[in-house]
């Protein structure tokens, strides 16, 4: 097995910001519009009322301040409440999509970092939770606009989109069909959402992290994170799902449907997946022959802050500083596969050579995806 490096990394994100207070404030005039339009039934009781929201709640449930997002003037328009047309997609670059506008941002962040030009690169995975569309794939799109060589394509994972795709980046240069691989995680979620959901409103926003990974020899990079062991996991469950696909083409009145739209059951969700991220973690220290007290950091999927604070607790035994395992979900919220990849980002230049950390996913599928790393 070659040793290979995380030689770069960057991220990037759309530029308005929306607080809790002002997706709450759009959601409860929804919620009184709704009630008053629905006054008689919901009083024959053939309608239920529906309940505001709160900024208080959503703050203490789930460590969430504000989220970035493409389009914030639907989502706070309470008699809208979808996302519309980014302005990104209507912007001079004849035939590029919003994804790699957001991509290409990310990407020349990553391989600053690892000081190579995408001339370097051969091998370009976009392994995002959805992308906007299926052919051609938004990976050779951004090969081509950012003028890389080899090969390029897509795949998805949810929450372990970039975690899943750097082991994909390790097997293609172990295999021999590629030696410097940029992987990006575009998390373009906010069009999935159902904004009318109390119990989801709140949770995503939108955000893109590029990845480089090559050769531990060959990298110019004076930030290298060796991955000294990887650990994957599945296991089926519709907890959190997002139904729309080809149905919703031959179904068209189902894509503003709850159905075809993210939805989850948030508690059971926290109840399954703790247990099994400490396991997997705790299995997969053994198996490198490490143990928790030899992890300077872990950079955790940022779904809840609760989620991330219970399962670091579980495995050091006491509470976690932020320093142990940071938290980015106040700026950024739950931003899928790509939100653990801002925290490593943000929180990486402190560590010593010879120093190692965690970086775990966990998610939808389930699925669980942990890289032990070493400071080169
Ligand atoms: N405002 C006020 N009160 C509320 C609200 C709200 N918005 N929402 C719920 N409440 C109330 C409930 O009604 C309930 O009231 P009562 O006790 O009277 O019944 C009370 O608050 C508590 O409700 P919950 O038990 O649901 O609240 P929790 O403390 O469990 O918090 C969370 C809810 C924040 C959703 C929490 O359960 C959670 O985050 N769980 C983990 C979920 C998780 O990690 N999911 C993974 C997400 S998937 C992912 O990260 C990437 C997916 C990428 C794929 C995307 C494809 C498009």
């Amino acid at each position: 097995m070659k040793s290979v490096v995380i030689s770069g990394t960057g991220y990037s994100h759309p530029k308005h910001a929306v607080s809790n207070d002002q997706l709450v404030d759009t959601f409860n005039k929804y919620v009184d519009m709704f009630n008053a339009e629905n006054a008689a039934d919901i009083e024959a009781g053939s309608v239920q009322a529906l309940t505001h929201s709160s900024s208080a709640f959503i703050e203490k449930a789930s460590g969430i301040k504000q989220r970035y997002l493409m389009d914030p003037k639907g989502v706070t328009d309470h008699t809208v409440m979808f996302p519309q047309l980014s302005d990104m997609a209507s912007d001079d670059v004849a035939n590029q999509s919003v994804q790699v506008k957001m991509m290409l941002a990310a990407a020349k962040n990553a391989l600053a970092e690892a000081k190579l030009e995408p001339s370097d690169i051969d091998l370009v995975i976009n392994s995002s939770s959805l992308t906007e569309r299926i052919a051609p794939s938004i990976g050779i799109e951004l090969a081509r606009d950012l003028g890389t060589r080899g090969f390029a394509y897509d795949m998805a994972m949810g929450c372990s989109s970039a975690t899943f795709g750097m082991s994909s980046a390790i097997d293609h240069i172990n295999g021999g069909t590629a030696s410097k691989v940029l992987v990006v995680t575009c998390e373009y979620l906010s069009p999935a959402m159902n904004y009318r959901d109390r119990d989801s409103h709140f949770i995503f926003g939108d955000a893109c992290v590029a990845m480089v990974l090559e050769i531990e020899g060959e990298t110019k990079s004076d930030t290298a994170f060796k991955v000294l062991s990887r650990k994957l996991f599945t296991e089926f469950s519709d907890n959190i799902a997002a139904g729309f696909g080809s149905r919703a083409l031959l179904e068209p009145e189902l894509i503003r449907d709850q159905s075809m739209r993210f939805s989850q059951n948030g508690r059971t969700v926290f109840k399954e997946l703790v247990p099994m991220v400490v396991n997997l973690v705790q299995e997969h220290l053994a198996e490198t022959d490490l143990s928790v007290e030899d992890l300077r950091r872990m950079w955790l999927h940022q779904a809840n802050i609760n989620m991330n604070k219970f399962a670091a607790k579980k495995l050091l035994g006491h509470d976690a500083s932020n320093d142990e395992s940071p938290i980015i979900l106040d700026e950024f919220a739950n931003t899928g596969g790509a939100g653990l990849i801002i925290a490593f980002n943000n929180y990486k230049q402190d560590f010593k050579s010879g120093e190692k950390g965690v970086i775990c996913s966990f998610g939808a599928g389930y699925s669980i995806g942990s890289l032990i790393v070493e400071r080169v």
